[in-house]
């Protein structure tokens, strides 16, 4: 195998995907970084790209030899509340393909795999507030059962054939370059398009519904930090704890409104809130503090700034 990083994104036109995978591009070169997804992207890429789905195992394989892909970031994934509605594929989607990527890694195909878990691995048992490293989880959606069912296998192979894997558990993730679709955290990323767009949101959360959340300069930081990290600074095979900021749709709704004087936001909660209930309002992440140097670099009002900012642009408000 070269010594020239070849890294391969798996889900790259998805929210975090889109992001990570121009990041990486920029950080590695552009023609180190391919890029797959189930269907092509709506816009050129300066990155290869590859249709592909995780579960066409055949056709990965092409691909990694095609390219001497020693890295994976695999970001396919069923989220939690299309989970709920197919929980099957959901299931499918989350286990097979991992267990793919981690039997090309246990072939000595690749070097080194990144596969993001969520906090959907907690549940209503889980303490609610400073979320330690370890402690009782009892997920209650299909997602969340399949990450933490992935956390464990990550750890399996890892401690029994040496796989590099590494992972975080990540919050509701928000920003403006790219959209969320299926989870449980999206209102977060709606909310600043519809309030630009029409001065008012409706929300499918409750109001104090507070969650763990990062903006997503932070997120793509922690992934390629995490990845960039010498090997014996992790000491956590299944996932890391990761946090920034917790609020709720009021609490957003309040900082919007320093910049939208106008913006209002209503109330029509459907079952999501439901899933929510069951998730933590706040982590700990001193481990991943201290084992790999993590520290975000965003708050909520930096947050909001940030994408008001770059969407007034897009939209010319
Ligand atoms: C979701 O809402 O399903 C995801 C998550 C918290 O992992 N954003």
């Amino acid at each position: 195998m070269s010594s020239q990083k070849k890294i391969l994104v798996i889900g790259s036109n998805g929210q975090i995907g889109t992001v990570l995978t121009k990041t990486l591009g920029q950080k590695f070169g552009f023609e180190n970084v391919i890029g797959s997804d189930l269907r092509m992207p709506d816009t050129p890429t300066k990155f290869i790209f590859e249709e592909c789905s995780v579960l066409n195992k055949e056709k990965l394989e092409r691909i990694i030899n095609r390219y001497n892909i020693s890295d994976v970031y695999l970001l396919a994934a069923y989220l939690s509340a299309k989970g709920e509605k197919n929980i099957d594929k959901a299931w499918d989607l989350n286990m097979n393909g991992l267990l793919h990527i981690l039997n090309f890694a246990k072939e000595k195909k690749i070097q080194k795999i990144f596969w993001p878990s969520s906090i959907a691995v907690f549940g209503p048992s889980t303490p609610k507030n400073n979320v330690p490293q370890y402690t009782i989880t009892e997920p209650t959606t299909i997602y969340g059962v399949s990450k933490l069912a992935g956390e464990t296998l990550c750890n399996y192979y890892h401690s029994k054939f040496g796989i590099d894997i590494r992972s975080i558990r990540y919050p509701g993730i928000i920003g403006w370059e790219s959209m969320p679709g299926g989870g449980t955290t999206d209102y977060a990323v709606d909310i600043f398009h519809e309030a630009l767009k029409h001065q008012e949101y409706t929300c499918f959360l409750s109001r104090d519904r507070t969650l763990p959340m990062m903006y997503m300069n932070d997120a793509i930081q922690a992934t390629i930090g995490i990845m960039e990290a010498q090997v014996d600074k992790i000491k956590i095979r299944t996932s890391y704890n990761l946090s920034s900021c917790h609020f709720s749709p009021n609490d957003l709704a309040e900082e919007i409104k320093k910049h939208i004087p106008s913006f209002k936001i209503k109330y029509k909660v459907d079952e999501r809130d439901t899933l929510a209930q069951g998730w933590p309002s706040s982590i700990n992440d001193r481990h991943a503090r201290n084992d790999w140097g993590w520290e975000p670099n965003f708050n909520l009002s930096q947050i909001v700034s940030d994408i008001i900012l770059n969407l007034r642009n897009r939209y010319k408000k």
